[in-house]
């Protein structure tokens, strides 16, 4: 996947060269293509920000620098597919050429659409993405109407807060696409095993996780984990996915799809639910599935150790 980013701060996305994403782009599967937006300014004082039309506190972004560094990376970008295109027909024998791809467009802003796992998802089978993060007030709305027209453009959020400008979200945005592309993450059935991601664990969060010691300052690891049943363990697991999102995360749980949920997880959710309006928590954990093992939720390839 490529990836280019334009910013007045392209120091920032430093973090990109460490760990998971830095050896993504080491092997090739990452390209990531970093640009100072003053690079497409002319004035000396490389100004890329003007007062706001209708007054008001702060500045805004102005449209005619955005709008030539976007067409001039988008050009850069296919000119670059076309000769990786002719370096193929070159070795396959095969002329004429693909259809030109453009990048979707990305713009963080507090105002956009909420970024979740599926978008995240969404954008993993994209080739090429284009993030234009903002600083000050955010970017003239003209250059969102004109590339709106051009290419595909997303204005997103990554939570109901104010950054001091979007490149924080294109961080957060790259690791959780970037984590989701073939070939980054060793063990693939992780990623249907995510909080969130779509199918069994849509909607729900992941449950507490363990290691080694089995007694760790008195703090045992829960025996069924040691118990080597692997039906059983699942079982568990989900319970205690399904504890946690009704307890942490009450308004993910009510969206819980009923399509999604086998018998034993209604049954789950109806004891919980009656617990918790009830006013108590924390209560001990007792065994719901009366040691039965669903068909649903039984031991699959990702439970059991490789
Ligand atoms: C702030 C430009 N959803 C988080 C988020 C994303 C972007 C911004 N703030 C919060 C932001 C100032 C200027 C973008």
């Amino acid at each position: 996947m490529r990836v280019d980013i334009i910013s007045i701060f392209p120091e920032y996305f430093a973090p990109l060269d460490v760990s998971l994403m830095g050896k993504a782009r080491e092997r090739g599967i990452l390209d990531i293509r970093l640009h100072q937006l003053r690079d497409w300014t002319r004035d000396v004082h490389k100004t890329v920000d003007d007062t706001p039309y209708g007054g008001g506190p702060g500045m805004v972004m102005k449209p005619e620098i955005w709008g030539e560094a976007i067409d001039s990376v988008v050009a850069q970008g296919q000119r670059d597919q076309q000769a990786h295109q002719g370096h193929q027909a070159h070795q396959g024998g095969v002329e004429g050429g693909m259809p030109a791809v453009l990048p979707r467009m990305i713009v963080p802003t507090p105002s956009g659409r909420p970024f979740t796992q599926e978008v995240a998802l969404e954008y993993a089978k994209e080739p090429w993405l284009l993030f234009a993060p903002a600083r000050y007030e955010g970017i003239d709305s003209r250059v969102m109407a004109e590339y709106g027209s051009r290419l595909r453009v997303d204005e997103v959020s990554i939570g109901d807060y104010v950054l001091a400008g979007g490149e924080a979200a294109v961080l957060v945005i790259v690791e959780a696409v970037g984590r989701l592309l073939p070939g980054v993450l060793g063990n693939a059935c992780s990623v249907a095993d995510d909080s969130f991601a779509p199918g069994a664990m849509a909607n729900l969060l992941e449950g507490p996780v363990y290691t080694k010691p089995p007694v760790w300052r008195g703090h045992e690891v829960p025996e069924i984990l040691l118990s080597g049943h692997h039906g059983k363990i699942a079982r568990w697991r989900r319970d205690e996915a399904l504890r946690r999102t009704l307890e942490k995360r009450p308004e993910l749980a009510a969206r819980l799809d009923a399509g999604s949920l086998d018998a034993l997880d209604r049954r789950v959710l109806e004891e919980f639910e009656g617990r918790s309006s009830r006013g108590s928590s924390g209560g001990a954990s007792s065994d719901l599935s009366g040691g039965a093992s669903s068909d649903s939720f039984r031991a699959g390839p990702e439970d059991v150790a490789n």
